[in-house]
């Protein structure tokens, strides 16, 4: 676990010698990544800081919760295309990177190069593509961005709105499938704490995920179509061929719901556009799921993962992801969450 107050200490000198900040989620941010944005916009605000949040993508293409919130704050925050960044960088930029530590998913990715200092903060593994800076802070046991950047809010004294704090709320009830996952810890919980002391409130943090029926519908077909193998995988598929596409969030909820069931892991999957397939993978703790969505091409930590495939069929990927779960020898290939790690069997 990394210390909260060594990544303040990093962020102060880079706070200090730049004067402008460009604070960027992953693509298509959901509200972790969102929240935390705010959460870091509100840190330079504090230092006097000019920043910006980068979002690139249409805003109203984004799921409802995150296009609402986006709403709400852009009178309040700066939030920037990727494409205004060359009217607004100067020699002193710093890009901050919450959420997300791979440098495909990000917007700037062109100006990579030309920030004069990359922070990065994040939950997932990193691997080859991981945006080259010192001041990396990822640690994959990590409930969420929202925790780690709340921890920081609160170092640095900002004054949270009852809105703001549910926003980083939100993040955090996201990410730990509204606190149903292993990598909730008493640090989450306090986090949780205080940010309820600041008018964050649990209920509220939920029902901005309220659903809506069309897209609860997609969830539920998919998990409609649900097959169980060996050793508790759940894998949720659209085969019906009806042309049907997704939206990549649908396809992480149906993922996440099927963890209710007795089972290790769960998959979806299904098209997001003609020749595109998305899968989503869940684990309850012992399964390493980013180790198999690394076959796929994709990453994620243990908890979470997903992939995205071009010019496949669904039954491709299925037949695949079987093959690859279907020996028993797995066990063996991919590794147990460690001692440290929630003491649970492995469904037989
Ligand atoms: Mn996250």
């Amino acid at each position: 676990m990394q210390n909260s107050r060594e990544i303040k200490e990093c962020l102060d000198k880079l706070l200090e010698k730049n004067d402008t900040v460009f604070i960027v989620p992953h693509n298509r941010p959901d509200m972790d990544a969102l929240g935390a944005s705010i959460g870091m916009s509100l840190i330079c605000d504090k230092k006097g800081i000019k920043n910006y949040i980068v979002i690139d993508d249409d805003v109203e293409k984004l799921e409802s919760v995150t296009r609402k919130v986006v709403g709400d704050i852009s009178r309040d925050f700066e939030i920037i295309k990727a494409s205004d960044i060359e009217d607004l960088i100067t020699d002193k930029s710093l890009m901050i990177a919450v959420d997300v530590n791979k440098d495909y998913l990000v917007s700037v990715k062109p100006y990579l190069d030309r920030f004069n200092d990359k922070f990065v903060l994040d939950h997932h593994k990193t691997d080859e593509h991981t945006i080259k800076t010192d001041h990396l802070f990822v640690d994959d046991k990590l409930s969420s961005a929202c925790e780690e950047v709340s921890r920081l809010v609160f170092l640095y004294g900002v004054k949270l709105t009852g809105d703001e704090a549910n926003y980083l709320l939100a993040g955090i009830v996201l990410d730990t499938n509204k606190l149903n996952k292993p990598n909730v810890n008493t640090e989450t919980l306090s986090v949780i704490t205080k940010l309820a002391s600041k008018g964050a409130n649990l209920y509220f943090a939920n029902n901005m995920f309220i659903e809506d029926f069309e897209h609860d519908r997609a969830i539920q077909r998919l998990v409609d179509n649900t097959g169980f193998i060996n050793y508790g995988f759940a894998i949720a598929s659209d085969t019906s061929n009806s042309g049907k596409i997704y939206e990549i969030e649908d396809i992480a909820k149906a993922a996440d719901y099927l963890l209710k069931y007795q089972v290790n892991a769960t998959f979806a999957m299904a098209y997001i556009a003609e020749d595109t397939v998305s899968i989503s993978a869940r684990s309850k703790g012992i399964i390493d799921v980013s180790k198999i969505m690394k076959a796929f091409g994709g990453g994620g930590n243990e908890h979470s993962a997903a992939a995205r495939i071009k010019d496949v069929k669904v039954e491709e990927i299925k037949d695949k992801l079987c093959s690859i779960l279907v020996p028993a020898a797995y066990i063996n290939e991919f590794n147990f969450v460690k001692e440290d790690g929630p003491k649970l069997k492995l469904v037989p």
